[in-house]
């Protein structure tokens, strides 16, 4: 009798345990602090492509080498918009999803970068600026190996779309724009701007892809990705990073109390963090419907 006693006390405290535990581990994780908006990891999984709008004017039969090959298919059917696509460049082995712009200057174009809300850390390492990070009809790096692919088919342009906070739209376009493969560290081959952001791209001609743990600077005296947060073609070290880190313009004080943002040197200086960003490429060839 009392061993039972024992036993159902005993069995009615280790359940008791374990809602009070259950309960505690409730309200402790509650008062995490949680991540910093920019920081949130979760946002580089890869994406659910199925519940977007890939249009029904993609031809499966056809396989697409950029968003341009899209075009003029939309084009003649009078239902141009940005449409999400998977590509498979003539070098790469697997197809993948790109969003494609085809609205701006033309249309045609297949996006690489894109910020607009600082959800996206972009402060990586160079696997995951290989690889690419974010969420294709989101805030996204494509990733060096796919953007490399790209411009390796074809000779490309580079369309270079900025927005401020109050609401003005600058960009740059660039005739000539290519990134190397691995064996070259991404090498960035860029020149021919026009446009009316300025050029702030032909300083960083020629130079090897840097991230956090990766210094292909030209700087001996600065690890410039880390001093930038950012995997960039820095030089010594640069007159934009579009990937430098996302900053509402109340958090923001210069970049020598805060430290550079996304910045754009010929258009908005040193010290303005930009709003939102995007880079796109297209074909040189791309033969415009306007
Ligand atoms: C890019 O091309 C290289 C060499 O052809 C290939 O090994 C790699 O898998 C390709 N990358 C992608 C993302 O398709
Ligand atoms: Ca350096």
């Amino acid at each position: 009798m009392t061993s039972s006693m024992e036993r159902k006390t005993g069995l009615t405290f280790s359940l008791v345990t374990v809602i009070l535990l259950a309960a505690g581990s409730v309200t402790f994780s509650a008062g995490i602090p949680q991540p910093r908006v920019g920081q949130d990891e979760t946002l580089n999984h890869p994406v659910n492509v199925d519940d977007m709008r890939h249009c029904d004017c993609v031809d499966p039969n056809i396989g697409y080498k950029d968003c341009a090959d899209l075009y003029p298919q939309l084009f003649s059917a009078d239902t141009v918009q940005d449409v999400l696509l998977f590509i498979k460049p003539e070098s790469s082995t697997d197809q993948f999803d790109v969003y494609c712009d085809m609205t701006t200057d033309g249309g045609g174009w297949t996006v690489i970068q894109r910020r607009f809300e600082g959800k996206l850390n972009f402060d990586r390492n160079w696997v995951d600026y290989q690889n690419g990070f974010g969420r294709v009809e989101g805030e996204l790096w494509l990733g060096l190996d796919k953007i490399s692919n790209l411009t390796s088919q074809n000779s490309y342009e580079l369309y270079v779309e900025l927005e401020d906070w109050e609401g003005n739209v600058a960009h740059a376009k660039y005739d000539t724009f290519s990134v190397g493969d691995e064996s070259t560290d991404y090498t960035l081959t860029i020149g021919g701007y026009s446009g009316d952001a300025g050029d702030s791209m032909e300083y960083h001609n020629g130079m090897k892809f840097s991230a956090r743990n990766k210094d292909n600077d030209r700087s001996g005296s600065w690890h410039c990705a880390q001093k930038d947060s950012a995997g960039w073609w820095y030089k010594r070290c640069a007159i934009t990073v579009l990937n430098g880190p996302y900053f509402q313009p109340e958090e923001y004080h210069g970049s020598s109390d805060t430290g550079y943002g996304i910045f754009w040197q010929r258009w908005k200086g040193w010290n303005y963090v930009l709003k939102a960003t995007k880079m796109m490429v297209r074909p040189q060839n791309f033969v415009r419907n306007l």
